[in-house]
């Protein structure tokens, strides 16, 4: 089965990482330098031991190639996978008046107060995002995230460099190419972005009449990040062979820091419980070509069977 690869590492981690704790204070088992490969011509790898929103990844790869950083496309496409990461820089700053929101991530777990407190204060937070332009370019904005750097990368001397365009001219142009590569990691820009990118670096390779993509993910959330990722990053791959007139071939994800957080260890026991069943089909709109022309109905899953959610909450 197409997910097996994915299987099998949370197996590993679970047996053989080594509990560590993390940035955000939940703790984590890891394992360091890990490799899953794909092979899209079997169909989509996207996970059926759990329903994995392809909804959420579509608008959200949507969003990278238009090269937004602003949550408000995203909160227009009904997706809130960014919310926490905006409400954090909002309730940080000199203009927020409400109830404190120190720490909300882990205090919203524990505390049922707190949380509704939160939970109201994010739902006036993402109203104002929508109804407010002014609010929703200073509040909304996550600095430059993959979007940003994907499509718009700033060059010392002004100007910006479209990576991912380029990219696409070189698979078009020089096929063999050993350069082919979109970098989101800026280091000037890390210090004072959202979230440092995770996806930091991939690259295209063409053999056969077939292109293939291989991911670098600095540090992966097994359970809720990763099966995103895989998918997001397999339609990318699916995008770009469609727009340069290549087969799909191989998605291969390499992964630093792969880890389990220690509350969703019952959510992998129960997934891992679960019987796999086969992948569905990606289809895209024949009539478009370039990446650029996608809008969320020319993408589509056929046939995607999966054995349900298993919810998990996420650390911020
Ligand atoms: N931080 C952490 N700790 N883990 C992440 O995976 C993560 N991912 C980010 C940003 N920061 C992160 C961006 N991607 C969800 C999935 C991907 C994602 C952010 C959040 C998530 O919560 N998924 C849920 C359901 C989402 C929903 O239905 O609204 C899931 O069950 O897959
Ligand atoms: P970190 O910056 O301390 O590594 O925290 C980022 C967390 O988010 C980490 O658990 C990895 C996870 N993550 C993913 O797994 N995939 C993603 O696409 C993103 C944005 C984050």
């Amino acid at each position: 089965k197409l997910e097996t690869p994915y299987l099998d590492l949370l197996k590993q981690i679970m047996t053989s990482g080594h509990d560590k704790s993390d940035r955000t204070g939940t703790g984590t088992r890891s394992l360091f330098g890990a490799q899953m490969r794909f092979d899209l011509a079997k169909g989509f790898p996207i996970l059926t031991t759990k329903k994995v929103p392809f909804g959420l990844i579509k608008s959200e790869l949507l969003w990278f190639l238009r090269g937004d950083t602003n949550i408000r496309f995203l909160l227009e496409h009904h997706n809130h996978i960014w919310d926490e990461w905006a409400f954090k820089n909002w309730v940080e700053s000199p203009d927020y008046q409400g109830p404190d929101m120190t720490n909300f991530g882990l205090r919203s777990q524990t505390d049922p107060a707190f949380k509704k407190q939160y939970d109201e204060q994010m739902e006036i937070f993402t109203d104002k995002i929508l109804s407010d332009s002014a609010f929703s370019e200073k509040y909304g904005n996550l600095g430059n995230v993959y979007g940003a750097q994907w499509r718009h990368w700033r060059k010392r001397s002004g100007g910006v460099i479209d990576q991912l365009g380029q990219v696409i001219d070189q698979i078009n142009q020089t096929p063999d190419s050993r350069r082919m590569i979109v970098t989101a990691w800026n280091p000037e820009d890390v210090p004072t972005s959202a979230l440092p990118p995770c996806h930091v670096l991939y690259q295209f390779y063409v053999a056969d009449g077939k292109l293939s993509l291989q991911l670098y993910q600095r540090s992966g959330d097994m359970f809720l990040g990763v099966p995103f990722n895989i998918a997001s990053y397999s339609l990318l791959l699916s995008l770009v062979a469609r727009e340069t007139g290549l087969q799909v071939g191989e998605f291969v994800h390499t992964l630093g820091d792969a880890h389990i957080y220690r509350n969703h260890f019952q959510q992998v026991q129960e997934q891992l419980s679960r019987e796999v069943l086969d992948s569905p089909q990606l289809w895209l709109n024949p009539e478009k070509q370039k990446i650029d022309e996608f809008e969320m109905k020319d993408i589509k899953l056929l046939d995607y069977r999966h054995a349900g959610a298993i919810k998990a909450p996420v650390a911020v």
